[in-house]
């Protein structure tokens, strides 16, 4: 997979957003895992699912990258061609580059995602159960269903796959906007808004993906069209992951400073900008 040739921009848009996305995997997984004991006992699940959620992908990016660097190979003027003086990369025979490893990467992590929001809001053992319940099976079928799509370079059946993903994808909406909203109201203010913003950052966030999908329908040549995906599919895996942990801890300690003032008490004395006060 891969088309059979970049201009120089193009592999150089590609291989730096690969870049960045790896290098954000790593280090929201490493904050996560030093930030648990910021936050009470029972928000430290959603962090660490949130920190598997980014070494997961921070595998996969590396993979990723691994596989675009060994599909292309730069020719141009000179023997050989080097980054210096290549005019562009072309497509080298052998494995091509491999696609599948975002599959692999959502099929995991995406269902962690929802077990993350899920998490973080506490909630009573059998709503919690019933949520996870919708969501992860729903998780799984949508991106099952988008691989077949994806590998195609036909966009009739492109297009009928990515119609089939979106069922499951409006459905996993539904039970976020409808039973979240039931579970914001017994929330403290800050949290509420909070949760507002994560709900919103995953709708904007998830929006992209079946957007970057679509690329290749809207009759862009297929080069610019490779390019928009992985560019699209990488900034929206940063946003939605990394970003959105971000906010999972935010939320987890907020919701340990209203469940706990003594904990809360305690963590604005250890703030170093209150030393001097005290
Ligand atoms: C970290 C990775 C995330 C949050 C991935 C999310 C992926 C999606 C929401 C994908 C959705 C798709 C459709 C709704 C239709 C077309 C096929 C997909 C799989 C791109």
């Amino acid at each position: 997979m891969g088309v059979l040739e970049l201009d120089y921009s193009q592999y150089q848009t590609v291989y730096n957003v690969i870049s960045f996305a790896l290098a954000s995997m790593l280090a929201t997984f490493i904050f996560l895992l030093v930030v648990q004991g910021r936050v009470l006992p029972r928000y430290r699940q959603a962090l660490v699912i949130s920190a598997m959620v980014c070494l997961i992908a921070a595998y996969h990016y590396y993979r990723i990258f691994n596989s675009f660097e060994g599909a292309y190979v730069a020719v141009g003027e000179g023997s050989p061609a080097t980054a210096m003086n290549a005019m562009s990369y072309v497509l080298v025979n052998g494995e091509g580059f491999n696609e599948g490893y975002r599959y692999v990467d959502w099929l995991l992590t995406v269902p962690l995602l929802l077990f993350e929001t899920v998490a973080v809001l506490a909630l009573a053992p059998q709503v919690r159960k019933s949520l996870l319940l919708k969501l992860i099976p729903a998780s799984a079928l949508m991106i099952i269903l988008g691989y077949p799509g994806e590998i195609s370079s036909d966009n009739m059946v492109r297009g009928i796959w990515g119609a089939l993903s979106t069922i499951p994808f409006l459905y996993i909406l539904y039970v976020l906007w409808v039973e979240l909203s039931r579970s914001m109201k017994t929330q403290p203010a800050q949290v509420r808004k909070d949760l507002n913003g994560l709900r919103l950052l995953l709708l904007a966030t998830w929006g992209v993906y079946p957007i970057a999908y679509l690329i290749p329908q809207l009759g862009i040549e297929s080069a610019g069209a490779f390019v928009g995906r992985q560019v699209g599919y990488s900034i929206a895996d940063v946003l939605a992951k990394c970003l959105f942990g971000l906010l999972i801890y935010k939320i987890a300690r907020e919701k340990s400073f209203a469940d706990d003032a003594s904990f809360a008490d305690q963590e604005i004395k250890a703030a170093p900008s209150s030393n001097t006060a005290s």
